[in-house]
């Protein structure tokens, strides 16, 4: 049984629509941000010390990294979808993206967008981060570039762990030129289960009409 704890305005939208994509039966329960700070709260924190979004219980598992959890989940549940199989050709390079979303992109174009709230980055910081975003959503351009998925020919766990950054860097005007990433987050946001997601869930971005 999966157990899914959804924070308002977060990643754990992307449990939702993997686990509408898949057909799979769980329990939802919602948290909501603390409307100042816009951090979680205690009832999240009862669940997990880090009352971090998404926090899952699967089968008596505790997790809170959406890669560690979207491979899991398509492990236990997925029965060969959404994922290529190990050792198949695109293997590498669904495993390789699937991480890179938050183990490269998704800090500095958070921590670019966020920057404003907080006064800045300052003149020292600011063109080191602003230079890591331009260089990793112009890689992310190139790579997708005639691509219709971000890995291998089919939709996968790694085009749902790179959307919630490119959905965030496109509300924030990053994909404005760049077409191809921006065609690309349209087809993705365009997915029934997607849209499913933002119903059950809200929209990932405040403001933004679920
Ligand atoms: N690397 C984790 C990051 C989880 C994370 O930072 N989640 C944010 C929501 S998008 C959160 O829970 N923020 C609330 C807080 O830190 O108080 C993942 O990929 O799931």
């Amino acid at each position: 049984m999966i157990k899914l704890h959804h924070l308002e305005y977060s990643r754990s939208t992307r449990i939702i629509w993997l686990l509408e994509e898949l057909g799979v039966e769980y329990e939802m329960v919602r948290h909501q941000r603390h409307p100042e700070t816009m951090r979680a709260q205690a009832d999240l924190a009862a669940v997990h010390p880090l009352a971090k979004a998404p926090t899952v219980i699967i089968d008596d598992n505790l997790m809170m990294e959406s890669g560690a959890i979207i491979e899991y989940i398509l492990e236990q549940y997925g029965d060969g979808k959404l994922a290529p199989a190990v050792g198949s050709k695109d293997r590498a390079e669904y495993l390789e993206w699937l991480h890179f979303a938050e183990g490269t992109i998704a800090n500095p174009v958070i921590v670019s967008m966020l920057a404003p709230r907080f006064g800045g980055l300052g003149e020292g910081y600011a063109p080191f981060v602003e230079g890591e975003v331009v260089k990793l959503l112009d890689y992310t351009e190139k790579h997708l570039d005639n691509r219709e998925f971000i890995a291998g020919d089919s939709f996968t766990g790694a085009d749902i762990n790179m959307m919630y950054v490119l959905e965030l860097a496109k509300a924030a005007g990053m994909l404005a030129n760049r077409p191809a990433s921006d065609d690309y987050a349209k087809r993705m946001m365009a997915r029934p289960a997607y849209k499913k997601a933002i119903a059950l869930g809200g929209p990932i971005v405040p403001g933004l009409a679920a």
